[in-house]
């Protein structure tokens, strides 16, 4: 496609609740989404793709105002000199290579003109990955799970996660730091029993000694343990696996396919959480997504408070067969009154849908969209 101009929108999303993590409480979402707008042999060109980047650099480095200005300054100079000879999704990470970093910043472009390429053919995400049906050839459902905030207390934090049993989420993710963690883990396992999957999410809140600590979770029986050290941490990730029996995740570790295949190979990464975001885009997820098949890791699709936009996309992506745990692919309600799209993601008998609208899977509710756009940034 060759591109005429982009958009570049920031919305207000207020989060229906607020959502408390070991780096933060979020309560309101900044969100930039852009926009391609292009031309094709057989016609106009028109994606959208949305930036994870938060407002403030606390998950990693990236944050909303910092991926807008990297957007501006270098990531679109870049496409639009490459533009003259039309660009394929595929050739987007290519292009943007001599930019260090921005992994978030650079998905969010190359998901919009996959979106933009794929509505163009008529083809949905789900086609292109083969996820759009099951070996019936039913349309394709996957497994829903759902994350859940630190609350201050466990009555309180217990009468959260009931309401989420109630709403059919399949598996519980707990938010943990220190001194929310071990008392909070034994109530939650309390209250849904034994058979209810399980897993925790320190999103690097511990230290290298905390591994007798943290081997107390072990009694719980639970699917994991998300990323407790810092991301640069690998061996200290590594020796934990050691000392802790529950399977140790890395998620802000994992930046490209390269580092997970070493993270693996280390003994620091038992499990894999993908995140398209994270990671550089969407092709890059799929390459981690290959890589920990053929090594018989484990993975499962991330989540980071996403609009439909996203989280359309994410619902395609993990139903290829190596995505073997439940991801956090809840309902658009979980976080948002109302979506910017006009078919939110929805969570029936515990698991989603996968989306097969042409493009990315989602088509924008303009109007809604419209009346949260804060500010929109054309550059042609
Ligand atoms: O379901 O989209 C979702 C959220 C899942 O807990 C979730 N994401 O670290 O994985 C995380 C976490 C998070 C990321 C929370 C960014 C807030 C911001």
């Amino acid at each position: 496609m060759s591109l005429e101009r982009v958009e570049l929108r920031r919305i207000a999303m207020p989060l229906v609740s607020p959502f408390r993590t070991s780096f933060g409480v979020e309560s309101d979402r900044d969100i930039l989404i852009v926009r391609v707008v292009g031309a094709a042999d057989d016609g106009s060109l028109d994606g959208w793709g949305e930036c994870v980047a938060l407002a403030e650099p606390t998950y990693s480095a990236e944050y909303v105002d910092g991926a807008q200005h990297v957007m501006e300054g270098h990531l679109l100079p870049r496409l639009a000199e490459a533009a003259p000879a039309g660009i394929d999704a595929a050739d987007v990470g290519r292009i943007l290579a001599p930019v260090h970093g921005h992994p978030m910043a650079k998905g969010a472009i190359e998901a919009a003109i996959l979106d933009a390429q794929l509505r163009a053919a008529g083809v949905s995400f789900a086609d292109l990955l083969g996820t759009a049906t099951d070996a019936d050839g039913e349309p394709s459902r996957i497994p829903s799970g759902v994350s859940v905030g630190i609350h201050d207390s466990v009555d309180e934090l217990l009468a959260t996660v009931q309401g989420y049993l109630d709403d059919g989420y399949v598996r519980i993710k707990l938010k943990i730091e220190p001194g929310s963690d071990i008392e909070h883990v034994a109530a939650v396992r309390d209250l849904i029993g034994p058979d209810v999957p399980l897993q925790v999410d320190a999103n690097t809140a511990y230290r290298r000694t905390d591994g007798e600590h943290l081997a107390q979770l072990d009694q719980f029986d639970m699917l994991l343990i998300e990323q407790p050290l810092a991301e640069e941490d690998i061996i200290g990730h590594a020796r934990l696996a050691d000392e802790v029996e529950t399977p140790i995740c890395l998620d802000e570790s994992l930046v490209s396919a390269e580092g997970t295949a070493d993270a693996i190979d280390l003994g620091a990464c038992e499990i894999a959480n993908i995140k398209p975001g994270r990671v550089g885009g969407y092709l890059e997820a799929i390459r981690i997504h290959d890589l920990c098949l053929a090594r018989e890791v484990p993975v499962w699709c991330g989540g980071m408070v996403e609009t439909g936009i996203g989280r359309a996309a994410n619902a395609a992506l993990a139903a290829l067969p190596g995505f073997t745990l439940p991801g956090d692919i809840s309902a658009s309600t979980r976080f948002y009154a109302r979506d910017i799209v006009t078919d939110p993601i929805t969570v029936v008998d515990g698991h989603v849908t996968v989306p097969t609208a042409s493009g990315m899977g989602f088509d924008i509710d303009r109007e809604f969209l419209d009346s949260v756009t804060t500010s929109t940034t054309t550059i042609s």
